[in-house]
């Protein structure tokens, strides 16, 4: 089954919108496999926005992303990744329609604040799941 690297941005802590967003993930009929708070490095953040480094927005990116936690999850189903996108919406709040997460509740001036990350692609997911998730399923 296909599987996208999901996460929660600090934004949706602050504003307490994790629920609402688990929530549309879960009746949308994917299977959250794994998810966990975490609170992320900068050199971890270098790797995951390694795409972006050389942008003039990367720093308050970077900052953004450090100003509370983020809750990473392991979200499975058919057509996950492009699926996720679409209720997701695009980047800029001001392109996502209403009925998606970022059209519904982001507004803001900063362009980082955006509420979720969504992998691109099925080999982006991948590598996002193995950088996130490197213990796999927790026993304890
Ligand atoms: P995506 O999250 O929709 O895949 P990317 O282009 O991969 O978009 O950008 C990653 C994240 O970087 C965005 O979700 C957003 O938080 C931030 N970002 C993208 N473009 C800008 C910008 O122009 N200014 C500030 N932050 C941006
Ligand atoms: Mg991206």
């Amino acid at each position: 089954m296909e599987k996208t690297y999901i996460m929660l941005k600090p934004d949706a802590h602050k504003r307490e919108l994790m629920g609402e967003i688990i929530s549309r993930i879960e009746r949308k009929g994917y299977n959250i496999t794994n998810m966990k708070m975490m609170h992320l490095t900068a050199k971890t953040l270098k790797e995951h926005y390694a795409h972006l480094i050389d942008k003039p927005f990367y720093p308050e990116l970077e900052e953004f992303m450090m100003s509370g936690p983020v809750v990473g999850m392991v979200v499975e189903g058919e057509g996950v990744v492009l699926g996720m996108r679409n209720l997701m919406g695009p980047t800029k709040w001001w392109d996502a329609l209403a009925g998606t997460i970022r059209g519904d509740f982001s507004n803001a001036n900063d362009l980082s604040a955006n509420l979720i990350h969504g992998s691109d692609s099925v080999e982006k997911a991948n590598e996002e799941i193995a950088r996130f998730f490197p213990e796999g399923e927790v026993t304890i």
